[in-house]
């Protein structure tokens, strides 16, 4: 009789708390594999992305030895054995753990975190500022991205993606034509804040070359969540190389087809709001088509770069991206359609 009970009872605490930590920990697993990767805080990629994640890996541990040591309090107190407890005297615990470990705990983290904000301070911007300035513009929902190198004017205008050399420091300033957007690539540094009629900056530098992820972090309107970026880290030369071609206008189209999809460009309107360096300026406002075929992806990060998505985008991009400011094209026969497409994939 009596080792029927320790049985059943030993059973079921094996059972059932295993079970669940067995699944909690698939769980977290999975949850956790999710932080991996090409935007992730947890994954950095450059010096202000590493002492960001430094200073949550900080927290992180000092949070779980305060609440260790708040739990062994509290259980000490609860398990005590009753003859032996009595109450522990008011002031002096109030004052060591309610003021002086507060304060000094807060104040170093104050201290420490406003230490690691290096990225936005004056004097590495500033040196940065002297090879090379790019300016990220927000809209509704994508991104402008303009390369302004030296004294002279920009003739770089790109959309949705950033290429920077790997290895430095590269200044970056933001503004927005509308609402608030924010800037964010995790891997590689804090976030700022895009305001209309402001401009903002921060440092960006990614270590190695590599292809890495940001979003818009504020909200801002239907498609916040379509409104991506990609930022490509190239070597130096690489780099160069890309940055003397995105100079070059579009160039004159040498097969017919090609001809065709630039005639039928503009002939359907498309120079309203895009421009092609070389076939003409925009009117309002949309992406920089000049060199479209370059890119990685298509309305900032909705849809990858490829012939048969260019002419998704520019037949049904109220289907891809419902509320952005550019129309269906659903009128467009299927042979026009694929030739405004190969046209537009032929400007790398
Ligand atoms: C009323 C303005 C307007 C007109 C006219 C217009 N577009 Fe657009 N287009 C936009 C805007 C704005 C975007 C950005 C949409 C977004 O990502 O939110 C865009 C995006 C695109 C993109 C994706 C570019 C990228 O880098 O993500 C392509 C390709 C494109 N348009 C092609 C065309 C073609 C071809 C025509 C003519 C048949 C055309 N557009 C007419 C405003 C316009
Ligand atoms: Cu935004």
């Amino acid at each position: 009789m009596s080792s029927k009970k320790p049985i059943k009872a030993s059973g079921r605490r094996k059972v059932g708390p295993s079970r669940q930590l067995r699944e909690g920990l698939i769980i977290a697993t999975a949850a956790l594999s999710g932080c991996e990767g090409i935007q992730s805080t947890l994954t950095p990629r450059g010096p202000a992305a590493e002492s960001i994640a430094r200073i949550n890996w900080i927290m992180f541990w000092g949070a779980t030895a305060i609440l260790l040591l708040v739990m062994t309090l509290a259980l000490y107190a609860v398990y005590r054995h009753p003859r032996k407890r009595r109450p522990i005297s008011g002031n002096g615990m109030i004052v060591t753990g309610g003021v002086i470990l507060p304060l000094v705990a807060l104040s170093a983290l104050l201290i420490y975190g406003t230490h690691g904000m290096s990225n936005l301070r004056h004097e590495p911007y500033e040196g940065a500022l002297r090879t090379m300035r790019i300016e990220v513009v927000g809209n509704q929902w994508w991104w402008d991205v303009y390369y302004w190198i030296g004294d002279q004017g920009t003739n770089v205008i790109t959309a949705n993606e950033i290429h920077i050399p790997a290895g430095f420091p590269v200044a970056i300033s933001v503004r927005s034509n509308d609402v608030i957007h924010s800037f964010w690539v995790p891997s590689l540094a804090g976030k700022i804040d895009l305001v209309p009629g402001k401009s903002n900056r921060i440092l960006l530098q990614a270590d190695r070359p590599g292809v890495f992820r940001g979003q818009c972090a504020e909200f801002c309107g239907a498609q916040h969540a379509r409104m991506a970026l990609f930022v490509v880290a190239e070597s130096p030369h690489t780099f160069a190389t890309w940055l003397a071609k995105q100079r070059l206008p579009d160039s004159t189209p040498v097969h017919p087809i090609l001809q065709r999809g630039q005639d039928a460009f503009v002939a359907n309107g498309c120079l309203e709001c895009h421009t092609i360096r070389g076939l003409g300026k925009a009117k309002l406002r949309g992406p920089d088509l000049t060199h479209v075929g370059d890119r990685l992806f298509l309305a900032a990060g909705s849809i990858k770069n490829n012939p048969a998505n260019l002419a998704k985008i520019i037949a049904h991009s109220q289907f891809v991206k419902p509320g952005s400011a550019m129309p269906s094209f659903t009128e467009l026969d299927s042979d026009t359609l694929q030739s405004i497409a190969a046209y537009l994939w032929s400007l790398k």
